[in-house]
């Protein structure tokens, strides 16, 4: 169905047919070869906890053990597999953020500036840091400290957990899942599930819900908030997207992971005039950097820099030809580009001590000395150019969006339309208008990866055209806004594809119906977009007409997403299965115990039609209660 994506499928299509003339594999024909997945692992009831085991319950067979040599039960098995892979999401997340905190407080050190001080300033304000208003070094180092300290305190809770509406603590405290410290929720959950230790799913399940709220309210977050301090606060603006990006005549760079330190850095080296000139003298009209995946996501809101493609796109970028270096850091690296990348000429370099790929060429990348490292990096790129071969595929579909919605650009767009909605404010008031006037039905975020069990980009695109014809606002990141963006659904054009409310609103505005809100850390900008929607409304997050969906999910980083937005109230849809189906109570926890404890739930729905009358009659439900 070619009109969900601006000709995305022919590009794909294109591409996958020249990677079997070359003769090289992709994640399609590996998860082919993979079939029948073990049914075991696929249902959560296999166990490798201690070396009594692998143990495993054998459901479809009455004679079948029953029980781990242990003794643990399926839903024993089945909760401590899930939340232990919450808790490395969680982890990934998290680490991630600490790295941008040290970060921060690296260029304190190197008195290099930052970008955003108002918002350094309002964080302080938050966290009750005092400074002298013209120190910023001395605020700078507060902040990145108190952010550091959010990891390991021994004493307390997190400190974005104020940003939740009151009825959201209570219910937090009264489950006794408010995070405490980052690490140690984390922690605790590997501790809690260890051999012979936790054997009640329902409080495994709390020690996860723990762990991932530490994750959305603290890891994710601080990676979120620091990064705008340092980066810059992303403001709206249009950008290019999918494989099409890739230039003929110039030194191609895909720059592809999630932490902004590198990619930054990668920004400013590209730009060099001395690189630029080493590129021309090498025969190329330029260097062309792209972005990948998160990392994708983070350079394209703060710099306009070109969105090459998410997830399943990145061994397809190598097959174009095209690319002369493809660098890494940490998350969602394929391993098998490195074997990929010897098929062409194209050196994968992978720059972090946390990721190491056999068959790569490493070149750690030090913060202290980022710039030129990254400098080393696109040297690399540039004297490879000339090994390129005549066996090049650059296909010329690409598309056009706007990115950078972050929560202050949405407020300023918001105000900027005054005698419609409401007057300047400065607030949501005029979101929360829109909403209760019914204008725009409610809002609803389509997140998460790309996953071979299900058709590539179209549950996400499927889903986001059913939603916003039903006047519902929808709100992306990572991959998801990938898929949305090379199916033209940021562009202004996108408005007609809306319901009548949602494209007034729209037009408006100037907003497309599907709003680029970053990376899968930059969730966090949603968790505290609806807090100040909820605190505005006096309701809970769970009483909001709103709605969340991961329709290809694939990395233990969405199921911690999954689970904080969860137990933060909201309704999420998934479209593949988590691996609990062999635990009836685990499964029923999740799908509905969890929203009598917490007001939202998962549900699994794999057809992106359905999963959209789910969402619609959910926000239809949740107008209902509030009387709107
Ligand atoms: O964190 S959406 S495949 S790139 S896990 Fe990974 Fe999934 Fe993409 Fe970013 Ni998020």
């Amino acid at each position: 169905d070619n009109k969900q994506c601006n000709g995305c499928e022919q590009a794909l299509n294109l591409l996958l047919k020249k990677a079997k003339d070359d003769k090289v594999e992709t994640v399609w024909g590996r998860a082919l070869a993979m079939q029948p997945q073990c049914g075991f692992g696929e249902m959560g009831v296999c166990c490798t906890n201690c070396s009594m085991g692998p143990c495993r319950i054998v459901k479809i067979s009455p004679d079948g053990p029953k029980k781990g040599v242990c003794g643990a039960t399926e839903d024993t098995m089945a909760a401590r597999n899930l939340a232990r892979s919450i808790a490395a999401g969680s982890a990934a997340h998290s680490d991630h953020g600490r790295d941008i905190a040290e970060a921060l407080l690296n260029f304190v050190k190197q008195k290099r500036p930052i970008k955003d001080k108002e918002k350094l300033k309002l964080l302080a304000e938050e966290w009750g840091i005092k400074s002298c208003d013209d120190d910023t070094e001395n605020l700078v180092a507060k902040v990145a400290k108190t952010a550091l300290d959010e990891f390991g305190k021994p004493f307390g809770h997190l400190r974005f957990v104020e940003r939740a509406p009151k009825k959201r603590k209570d219910i937090w405290e009264s489950m006794n899942v408010v995070p405490r410290a980052i690490d140690r929720e984390i922690v605790e959950v590997l501790h809690s599930t260890h051999m012979g230790c936790d054997a009640d799913y329902r409080n495994i399940m709390n020690a996860a819900v723990r762990a991932a709220l530490s994750d959305g309210w603290g890891g994710s977050m601080i990676g979120t908030e620091l990064s705008d301090i340092l980066f810059g606060t992303p403001a709206p603006h249009e950008v290019e997207a999918n494989l099409g990006v890739l230039k003929e005549d110039s030194v191609n760079i895909v720059i592809h992971g999630h932490e902004p330190t590198l990619s930054e850095a990668m920004v400013i080296a590209v730009n060099d005039p001395e690189m630029i000139e080493m590129a021309k003298k090498q025969g190329a009209e330029s260097i062309n950097l792209v972005g990948m995946c998160c990392t994708g996501n983070e350079i394209s809101m703060r710099h306009g820099i070109p969105m090459a493609g998410n997830f399943f796109q990145q061994e397809l970028a190598i097959v174009t030809g095209a690319v002369e270096a493809m660098v890494v850091d940490v998350q969602c690296i394929m391993p098998s580009l490195s074997q990929l990348a010897k098929c062409y000429h194209t050196k994968l370099i992978t720059t972090s001590c946390k990721a190491k790929i056999p068959g790569a060429i490493h070149i750690e990348f030090d913060e202290i000395k980022s710039i030129e490292c990254a400098k080393k990096i696109v040297q690399e790129a540039v004297i490879n150019f000339k090994n390129r071969t005549g066996n090049l595929l650059i296909p010329k579909e690409k598309s056009k969006g706007k990115v950078g919605y972050s929560v202050e650009a949405i407020i300023k767009t918001l105000d900027g339309v005054t005698n419609t909605f409401a007057h300047p404010s400065g607030t949501v008031k005029p979101l929360v208008d829109a909403i209760k006037s019914g204008v725009v039905r409610g809002a609803a975020a389509i997140v998460g990866c790309n996953n071979h069990r299900v058709p590539y980009d179209k549950c996400h695109v499927e889903l986001a055209r059913e939603l916003i014809k039903n006047d519902v606002l929808v709100v992306t990141t990572g991959c998801g806004a990938h898929a949305c963006i090379k199916a033209g659904l940021m562009s202004d054009d996108a408005v007609k594809l809306a319901g009548k409310g949602l494209a007034t609103a729209c037009g408006l505005l100037k907003i497309p119906p599907v709003l680029h809100m970053g990376s899968c850390v930059d969730i966090s900008r949603i968790l505290h977009l609806v807090s100040m929607v909820a605190n505005y409304m006096d309701v809970d997050i769970k009483d909001l007409p709103i709605a969340a969906a991961a329709p290809e999910w694939m990395s233990e980083k969405a199921l911690s997403i999954g689970t904080y937005a969860v137990a933060s109230g909201i309704y999420v849809v998934l479209g593949v299965s988590p691996q609990v189906t062999g635990s009836e109570n685990l499964t029923k926890y999740l799908t509905s115990d969890m929203e009598d404890i917490y007001g939202g739930r998962f549900d699994i729905e794999p057809d992106a039609l359905k999963a959209a009358g789910k969402i619609i009659n959910h926000i239809e439900n949740k107008r209902k209660a509030l009387q709107i």
